[in-house]
Formats: C-alpha cells, structure tokens, sequence
C-alpha cells in the first residue's frame, strides 16, 4: 500500500473500498549508522503527518505512541528503542482503525443488522453524518528526523503593528535541559536581520515592516520575514545547538460588529470551501494535485479557503502562508449530530483536538479565524454548553484569532452562536429547500440575513451556497443538476451578498471547489458534485461566472494598486 494514500481505491478489491476495521502498514528501513550507535545526545522522531483514525505505532515490535483522530500529526522519540542495534533494519509497524463511534471527531456509529433474513451473520455498517467518502490509511508522509537530546519543542509567534512599527512577541520552549541560551534573529526577504532577541520570551521591534497582506489586497502579497531561533546547552560534556527557522508574517485580525479587518483595512472573503479528495488517492497527499489547486484559486481570484471539514495537511498551509491565501481552519468537528455527541467523552476530546490543531497552526499568518466545528446539530440544549466551552478553551489557548463555527440551524434556536466572533452560515436555497425554485433565492436569503444580524449583530459569513451540476448536462431554461441551474443560482446569491455586503456581510465561500466523492445515495452521482470544477480539475461553466466576479470585486476595493488591476486585466 502506498503511503501517503487513503487505501480505498487503490486496489481491484471492493471489499477494501468500505472496509471498516484494523489495517496494518510495515515497513522495514535502513537508518543511518550514526543514529544507531549509542549516543546520549541524539534525538530521533518518528512522525506521521497524519493517519485516520486510530493509530498504534510500534518500531521494532515495541510500541511507541498511539493517537486517536485523523488530519493532526503525531510523533515519538524513538531513540532508545533503535539505539544500540547498529546494522538491523528499522521496523515500522502501524495498526490503523478507520472505525467512528459517538465520541471520535468526526463521529460515527456502528450497526449490527440483525435481522437474519434480510443480512448475513455479523452484518454492520458504518453510519456517518458527513457528506464526504470516508476514505483512511496513512494520508500524509511519515518522516524520520533528529534533533539534539535538548531541543526547541516549541515556538509561539503574535504580531501587532502600526503602519511604521511592529512588534513580535515571541515565546520559545526548550526540553532536555533546563541550562541552555536562546538568540533570536528575525530577516527580512533580502536576509537582512532586522531584529534579535535572546532568551524565552521577548519582543522583537521592527521598523517600517513590511506586512502579510492577502492575495490580491497588496502587490507583494504573502511577505514573511524568517524567524532564526538559535538554541545551545552543555548536556553529557557536549555542546548541542538546535535551530530553527520559522517563517513570520506580520499582520493583525479584528472584528468590529460588521467587518473584519487585516492590518486595519477591511476584507471580504470571496473563496472556496475545499475537501482532500481525488481519483485513486483518495484524501492522500499528493503535490502536483495540491499546485494545481493553488493555480486554480489563483486563477479564480479566490482570496481565501475554508479548511472544511478538518484540518488540511502542512504542506498546503505553507502554500497558503506563501502566497497570501486566507484561511478559516477548521477542526474535524463535522457531522456533531448525535446526543450522545455533545456529552463530557466528546467534549474532552474536542479539546483535545482545537490543542493539537492550534499547536499546528498558530503562528501561520494565513490563519485568520479557527473554526471549531460545521453544522452540529446546535438547536439541541447542550449544545450550549459544549460550544461555549470549547470556543473559551480555544480563545484561551489562542487570544488572537477570532473562533467561530459553521451553522446551518435557525437562527433563533441556535444555542452555540452567541459564543462565536462571526457567524458563517450555510444555506441551499432552491437546493435541499424550494428545489427548482430559483425565484426564492433573494427574499429567503436577505431574511436569512437579516435574521441573524438582528440576533447578534456580529458580522456573517455564507460560509455554503450550491447546487450540483454534472459536467456537460445542458439546459435552457436551466433545470436542476445542469450547469445552467449552478451558474443561475450562483447569480441569484450574488445579487443579494452586493447588498448585503455593503453593510455586514463579510464573505462568500462557495460550496464547492471541486467535485468530491461521497457514500453511495440517492442524491449522489459518484459523489457530489457542487465543484466549479470537476474531480479531475476542469472547469465548470460556473467557474468561470465566479472568477468574473472574484477579479470584480478585487478590482472595486479601492486599496488595490494598479499593478494587480493589470494582472487581473492579462488574465481576463
Ligand atoms: C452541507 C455540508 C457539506 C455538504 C453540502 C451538500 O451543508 O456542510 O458537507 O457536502 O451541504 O452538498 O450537501
């Protein structure tokens, strides 16, 4: 089985593409000489990017760590175990569960079928409330590395600035040792250093910055300074020196009760929501896929992406942080249905997740706003409680992003909204509501609108809006599942975001960039299929509808300089 990949669709084996249970990778690998020789003063990691959903990891038949959830990273100190065994190949053993109860995030449940006359002996199946394929394996790589025995663990990096002025506060965890010294250089794109720093903590002071502006908001967009971190210790009459480098982008995040606001000036998502999902691979990693979806938000003038429904790999998140792509990060917190789901089991694991999800990102300028979850069912009284609860944790563990999730509840039976800093709603008017009605879209959207903000006066996200369309299927006038039906309706929202977004509507998210495959239902044709584009990449006729109006819209806002006004020109 090839890793990264989700192991679904790989072989000819249909029994493997709906396989719940164990699965077991191994692999044998040949370390270097140095790395297996006793030596108290080096450190080797295992580390999975990611692996759905339960792992238990052994390294030569001895177990080194488990996990549980997909989309995070994990990692073990795997030296002691290795070490001493100089010339014996390394073995890697995996055991992976892609099982979902209640309490895993995203949660699930099993069902016997009991009835024997109408199922063999044992029958289950696996019960989601996700509209996505439920592909596992081991999705993103798994690395090998070192580091000295006392090392940088951890940097946390905030920013605040003023046009002429920024600081950079930092913090720097060091493990192995409590006699160490820490310095600190910050450079900027020419490598000249700009700032430095000593010690754990501090601030560093950088004049005239040059700031992390979104895609299309600035000419230089994407700018990151590189933040040296240089650690040494005395440990076992050796001196050791960690360093790191860790790119820093200087911007600021603020919400008002209608915009929201970076580096002071307001900005208007008009993005994507996103899956991990491709032919064959499935949700595993894949760069050229991953390029070619940059190229094509690019192309679309998409400012921005929603990580839905759980975290994205690293890999992607670089690329969003380099070439200045907003990102609303979102948390495997989908399909939250069930009762049984908002209880203290569920609860402390979800904690558990926005800690690991944070740890992750939280010094990506690109991250804009943590989402904690996508529809749950927040109408149902605990859900009071539950988001309330999580939305402190995460504000406490990170002060300086706003939090939000994603609802489609009514708006005043929504128990977890009055906890969020903006409020992103979903909505398919003349899809799953009215379908075929086009006509309904402007008046039971401008409600939906003006519902919430009455409510809470906190500024709103259309987080979803879509229809699907297969490729190809025409018709005049436009029927549902025609590429007339999704280009119409995306006409009709839009006509309503131009009003509203001229008083509190902050951003516009279609569902979905591309095609993605689902469970098997009535309502799927290989999957869903609201993509602009195709599975495969290729455009819808409503891509091109949406990029006519993502250049628009970048166009209007008077703060772009006319060298991107030129650049959307060539484009068009
Ligand atoms: C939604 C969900 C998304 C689905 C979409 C649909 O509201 O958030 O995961 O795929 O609707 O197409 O039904």
């Amino acid at each position: 089985m090839p890793v990264p990949a989700s192991f679904n669709d790989i072989t000819q084996d249909p029994s493997l593409e709906n396989y719940i249970g164990w699965v077991w990778y191994e692999k044998e690998v040949l370390l270097p000489l140095r790395w297996l020789q006793d030596d108290l003063n080096t450190r080797v990691v295992l580390r999975f990017g990611s692996a759905h959903y339960y792992s238990i990891v052994w390294v030569n038949g001895v177990q080194v760590m488990e996990h549980e959830g997909g989309h995070l990273p994990f990692e073990a100190d795997i030296s002691s175990v290795i070490q001493g065994s100089p010339g014996i190949p390394c073995r890697i053993t995996v055991a992976l569960n892609n099982t979902l109860t209640p309490h895993t995030l995203p949660p699930g449940s099993i069902q016997y079928m009991n009835d024997k006359t109408r199922y063999p002996k044992n029958y289950f199946v696996q019960n989601i409330r996700f509209d996505f394929f439920n592909y596992a394996g081991i999705h993103r790589p798994v690395v090998l590395y070192t580091t000295p025995s006392v090392y940088i663990d951890d940097i946390t990096v905030t920013t605040t600035s003023s046009e002429s002025v920024a600081m950079v506060q930092y913090q720097v965890s060091v493990v192995g040792s409590t006699l160490y010294s820490l310095s600190l250089s910050l450079r900027d794109q020419e490598g000249k250093v700009v700032a430095t720093g000593d010690g754990p903590a501090g601030e560093l002071k950088v004049l005239n910055p040059n700031l992390w502006w979104p895609y299309l908001m600035h000419e230089n967009p994407g700018y990151r300074y590189s933040l040296e971190v240089k650690m040494q210790a005395q440990a076992n009459g050796a001196l050791l020196e960690d360093v790191y480098t860790l790119p820093v982008g200087i911007r600021t995040v603020h919400v008002t009760s209608t915009q929201f606001l970076i580096n002071g000036r307001p900005f208007y998502f008009h993005g994507v929501n996103k899956h991990e999902d491709a032919d064959i691979r499935g949700k595993g990693f894949d760069w050229p896929l991953v390029v070619k979806d940059f190229n094509l938000l690019r192309w679309l003038g998409a400012n921005s992406f929603r990580t839905s429904h759980y975290p994205y790999a690293e890999e992607i998140m670089d690329l969003c942080d380099a070439y200045g792509i907003v990102v609303i990060d979102e948390c495997p917190g989908v399909g939250i249905k069930m009762s049984e789901s908002f209880g203290n089991k569920s609860l402390q694991h979800h904690l558990v997740v926005m800690e690991e999800l944070i740890r992750r990102d939280k010094n990506r300028p690109s991250v804009v706003m943590w989402s904690v979850a996508n529809e749950p069912a927040s109408e149902l009284p605990p859900a009071g409680y539950y988001f309330k609860t999580v939305i402190a944790h995460t504000k406490a563990l990170d002060p300086s992003r706003p939090v939000t999730f994603v609802t489609d509840a009514n708006y005043a039976l929504d128990h977890g909204a009055p906890y969020v800093d903006v409020i992103c709603v979903n909505s398919y008017f003349s899809w799953y509501h009215d379908p075929g009605h086009l006509e309904v879209i402007p008046l039971q959207l401008t409600t939906q609108f003006e519902n919430w903000y009455k409510t809470y006066q906190k500024p709103i996200i259309q987080s979803e809006y879509g229809a699907d369309s297969v490729p190809g299927l025409h018709s005049d006038p436009p029927l549902m599942f025609s590429e007339e039906y999704q280009k119409a309706m995306l006409r009709e929202y839009h006509s309503v975001f131009d009003k509203k977004r001229k008083e509190y509507v902050i951003g516009e998210l279609i569902w979905n960039f591309a095609d993605f495959m689902t469970n098997q239902g009535t309502t799927r044709v290989l999957g869903n299929k609201k993509g602009i584009f195709t599975r495969q990449r290729q455009p819808k006729s409503a891509a091109f509808v949406l990029r006519e109006r993502y250049w628009k819209i970048a166009n209007e806002s008077s703060c772009l300089p006319p060298i991107i006004k030129s650049h959307a020109l060539f484009l068009k």
